[in-house]
């Protein structure tokens, strides 16, 4: 299994990159998920062995075409193209790498025929070198096999129903899964063809401290290759105007930084979002520069208590949603204009915060929120994580090992969300949830844990091991639809008891209701836009009574926009309580959250 690529490539003095982004050539497999390897489809281009479609990357797969058993593929699917290693990495010794940022779920990549990497679990990054397998002087075929099969110890979980249908009683798989949006797949995000020098920055670890007005960084980088002990560090850390404010030369070490401006949340401050450049050089003895790597970094803490959540001491009140990355047409793929159009949106609420509800999301996103200074709950891909077995736990470890590997140094991400709705009211949840946290805590201490938990206060058995407490609930909507007036004693009531329990801080995920665009009904009826006002209106009481009794941390709207889900009688075109429909115009809802937020953000 391959994973990593740490650090998110990118160009620099010594390093140079490529996408492989485009048009590449598509085939489904046919159910016997052998039948590409046993014919060597592998070997040569898939024009050449069969019939292909033109397949966008990065795109989910599934809604390009007009082709239903497209749409609701069970299995494999190949892709391939051809590409070219420019002479010069060659010629002047580089290492040619290829990392994919996500394919979901399972994928097995060749290059020119051999294999040279396997990944499982979407929405994570994985690598490998291929400097000894591509040609400098030729085209090189690179072909990707893609497995969107979930089991029972994948994650997140599924199980594939065999459905016999026709008179010849002929079998049809389907994908069931108890989570409600749509399982996209395909190659999601942008493939990345880069090199490095011999020697080369492997990893940089930040991490950051205020003592009065300065700020510290600690770091760590470490860096791989022959000789490569005959190398020693340089970072230099600039401002915004370009200014070196510190460095040092030595692979592990401290910064200071006088006066410095730390990273803030939007609204929460004039200058919100402030990062420094950080330039991380390996210096060769003679003086000379071998590899470079420059990143943002942002200088913040984030501390927390039995009652609250601070950001560079000041406590917290997070004002956001709950999203998915979900468009038409791309499915899960990864999509600038989408998104920075979403984090306009975002900008426009008066929000500071939102949830990768239910898995990471592309790192451009954490990017944009870097710059933004809008604060992320990182989510791993386990969502109604059931079974406990001890495989799951292996897999459930690996995606957050993952994770926080890829996303440690971003000042947006404040806390980690280790599960979805799992089924916390089973016996194993207990134990299993101690050790998710243990492997967590194992690699981060800096940032707060959750779970978003949907079990009861009484019956669940993750909390004790948290060190925030996030709960769902659907008061008005799945219990009592239509009924809004217990909705503000209940959630005070439930929140309070979650206190109670636990004395830990507590922050409400999820909450919401279906609502189908221009559906009006006075008084409100439940899938109406009168309906999902009132009903958010109810919650809003509930949180400023929580507000008022110090321990309540935030509140995240069910959902941003509408998404795609499988077909269901409980979901007309999928989901639709975002507050924004799925082309991102808004609900009435929007503008009542609107009002609310950055009323919020005047009186903070
Ligand atoms: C939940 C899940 C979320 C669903 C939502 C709903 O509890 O966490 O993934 O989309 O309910 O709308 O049913």
């Amino acid at each position: 299994t391959n994973t990593g690529g740490p650090l998110y490539p990118r160009a620099s003095e010594t390093r140079d990159l490529r996408t492989l982004d485009g048009l590449w050539n598509f085939r489904k497999s046919p159910s016997d998920p052998e039948t590409g390897y046993k014919a060597g489809w592998f070997e040569q281009d898939l024009d050449k062995t069969g019939p292909v479609i033109t397949m966008p990357v990065p795109s989910s797969y599934n809604d390009v075409g007009e082709d239903i058993t497209l749409r609701d593929h069970v299995g494999v699917v190949w892709y391939d193209r051809r590409f070219y290693v420019p002479s010069w990495w060659g010629t002047s010794g580089q290492r040619v790498w290829l990392r994919f940022s996500s394919v979901h779920y399972a994928a097995e990549v060749f290059v020119n025929g051999r294999s040279v990497m396997y990944h499982e679990i979407g929405h994570l990054p994985f690598e490998a070198e291929i400097t000894n397998m591509v040609n400098f002087n030729s085209s090189n075929l690179l072909t990707v096999v893609v497995d969107n099969t979930l089991l029972v110890d994948t994650v997140p979980q599924g199980s594939v129903k065999n459905i016999y249908q026709g008179p010849k009683q002929s079998v049809r798989q389907e994908q069931q899964y108890t989570f409600d949006f749509y399982n996209y797949a395909g190659i999601h995000r942008t493939v990345f063809l880069y090199s490095t020098p011999q020697v080369y920055i492997n990893d940089i670890i930040v991490n950051t401290d205020i003592l009065g007005l300065t700020g510290f960084i600690v770091y760590n980088v470490t860096h791989t290759g022959s000789e490569s002990d005959k190398v020693r560090c340089l970072v230099q850390v600039f401002d915004k105007e370009d200014t070196q404010v510190a460095a040092y030369n030595e692979c592990a070490g401290l910064l200071d930084i006088g006066n410095a401006k730390f990273w803030w949340p939007y609204l929460m401050h004039p200058d919100p979002g402030y990062l420094y450049t950080m330039k991380t050089s390996l210096i060769g003895l003679q003086g000379e520069v071998i590899d470079t790597y420059t990143q943002k970094i942002g200088i913040r803490t984030v501390t927390w208590s039995n009652t609250t959540v601070f950001l560079n001491e000041k406590p917290l009140y997070l004002k956001g949603f709950g999203m998915h990355e979900d468009s038409d047409f791309r499915g899960k793929g990864w999509d600038q204009v989408l998104w920075v159009k979403n984090f306009n949106l975002i900008k426009w609420l008066g929000a500071n915060a939102f949830r990768t509800s239910h898995y990471p999301y592309a790192e451009e996103i954490y990017q944009l929120a870097d710059e933004y200074g809008i604060m992320i709950i990182d989510e791993c891909p386990s969502v109604d994580t059931d079974g406990f077995s001890e495989k799951l736990l292996v897999k459930h470890k690996q995606s957050l090992t993952e994770l926080i590997r890829r996303d440690k140094n971003h000042p947006s991400v404040i806390m980690w969300s280790i599960s979805n709705e799992p089924r916390s009211a089973h016996k194993l949840a207990d134990k299993y949830f101690e050790e998710v946290v243990r492997h967590v805590k194992s690699m981060d201490l800096s940032r707060p844990v959750t779970i978003a938990i949907s079990a009861g206060p009484s019956t669940d058995k993750s909390g004790r091991h948290l060190d925030v407490i996030s709960f769902n609930r659907y008061n008005g909507w799945y219990s009592s639809p239509g009924q809004t007036a217990q909705i503000e004693a209940n959630v005070v009531e439930e929140a309070t008891i979650w206190h109670q329990i636990h004395n830990k801080p507590i922050i409400m995920t999820e909450y919401g209701a279906d609502t189908v665009e221009g559906l009006h009904f006075y008084p409100e009826y439940i899938w109406s836009e009168e309906y999902q006002c009132v009903l958010i209106s109810e919650h809003f009481k509930a949180f400023d009574k929580l507000r008022k009794a110090g321990f309540f941390a935030g509140e995240f709207i069910w959902n941003f926009a509408d998404f795609k889900t499988p077909q269901s009688i409980t979901r007309v075109g999928g989901n639709k309580k975002g507050i924004f429909t799925r082309n991102r115009q808004p609900k009435a809802a929007a503008h009542l959250l609107r009002s609310r937020y950055h009323a919020l953000a005047t009186s903070d």
